[in-house]
């Protein structure tokens, strides 16, 4: 496509209900929507920036700040652009992944509506639609949280997973255990640990987890390797997977034997088929992330995890999960436990432009 111009803007989403990780607590999710202006026609695109850099070093302005000082204007350079072109113009600028995910994806929108294409043939899609799990933030107390699992139970979910951190992990685990039997159940740390904690880690064993996610540091890999020689439960890498080359050193570590896959922390939806790739060569399960995403990141997350390798349920809960109005016409629902895998040209899914309007704080359009 030829690229005339990108629209950036910083959205302001009131979640249902405060989400709680072992980071902080949000209750409005801030989030970056992109537009590519091409000649083709539009194409839109979503930076999974947090306000603040507690889960990753990007956050909302620091995205904002680098994609208007350096990305865009690299790509704007660029007589013609295709989506595969994207990562290579911005690879010399270190880091920032999120925000070069968000700027492919808007650049491979506009490319696949002008080719009448959809996203799911283009990633390579081979299922129509995707088991649902849900991510659940750490509540007030136990009861409050298998309260709150049985209430995504009914909703048909078929997988939970739990957030923990120090003081919050056996204990949660035990009453959501206690409270359902076998259901496919498994935690999510978010870097809380450190090896000295390895008795208390270990002590989950006995809950029969699908796997623990990211218990140590993003730059633990070999902290984790020792970790998870400890453990029966399957380790999985979150933060620390950066990269297809932070994949395949993991492997070759053995700090992981399961891989959570998010697009916008690894510089984008090619990127993310190509870890997707390697972890299916290697016989290594993988699922996808989530990173509270609109209707955009949601729809074309489904698409990617109807990939055959992506083999354990995906944080790819319905819109409604964490917002009470998307920005999207049809927003993401979950039938069955199920979500669809789009059909429509691009990403499958139009923008409602008033929803969009009403939820913007903050906008800027670069030219050519
Ligand atoms: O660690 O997977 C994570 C949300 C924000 C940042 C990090 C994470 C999460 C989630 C929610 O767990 C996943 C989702 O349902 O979007
Ligand atoms: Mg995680």
């Amino acid at each position: 496509v030829a690229l005339e111009g990108v629209e950036l803007r910083v959205l302001h989403l009131p979640l249902v209900s405060p989400f709680t990780t072992s980071f902080g607590t949000e209750t409005v999710r801030e989030v970056i929507v992109v537009r590519a202006l091409t000649s083709e026609g539009d194409g839109w695109g979503e930076i999974v920036t947090q306000d603040a850099p507690l889960y990753s070093s990007e956050y909302t302005y620091g995205a904002w700040d680098v994609a208007l000082r350096w990305l865009i204007p690299a790509l704007l350079d660029r007589r013609t652009l295709a989506p595969e072109d994207v990562a290579t113009v911005l690879e010399p600028f270190k880091g920032h992944r999120m925000v070069k995910a968000g700027l492919e994806l808007s650049v491979l929108d506009a490319a696949l509506r002008s080719e009448s294409r959809g996203i799911g043939e283009y990633l390579g899609a081979e299922r129509d639609r995707v088991p649902s799990g849900v991510s659940v933030g750490i509540q007030r107390d136990p009861a409050t949280l298998v309260e709150a699992v049985g209430g995504y139970l009914d909703d048909g979910y078929v997988r939970i997973k739990i957030k923990i951190k120090p003081g919050r992990d056996v204990g949660d685990t035990a009453s959501v255990r206690d409270a359902f039997g076998a259901i496919p159940l498994q935690v999510d740390a978010n870097s809380a640990y450190t090896l000295a904690d390895i008795d208390t880690l270990a002590e989950l064993d006995r809950f029969d987890l699908l796997l623990i996610e990211q218990p140590l540091q993003e730059d633990d890999l070999v902290d984790h390797a020792a970790l998870a020689r400890h453990l029966t439960t399957p380790m999985c890498l979150d933060e620390s997977i950066t990269s297809r080359k932070a994949a395949a050193d993991a492997l070759a570590l053995g700090s992981a034997s399961v891989i959570n896959i998010k697009a916008g922390r690894v510089g984008g939806y090619l990127e993310a088929v190509a870890i997707h790739d390697l972890c299916q060569s290697a016989g290594i399960p993988v699922w996808c992330g989530g990173m509270l995403e609109t209707g955009i990141g949601r729809s074309v997350n489904a698409a990617l995890a109807a990939l055959p390798g992506f083999t354990l349920p995906g944080d790819i809960s319905a819109s409604n999960r964490f917002y009470t109005r998307d920005i999207v016409t049809e927003p993401i629902t979950l039938e069955d436990g199920h979500v669809r895998v789009p059909t429509g040209h691009g990403i499958g899914v139009e923008i409602d432009p008033i929803a969009l309007e009403d939820v913007t704080v903050a906008r800027e359009v670069l030219r050519r």
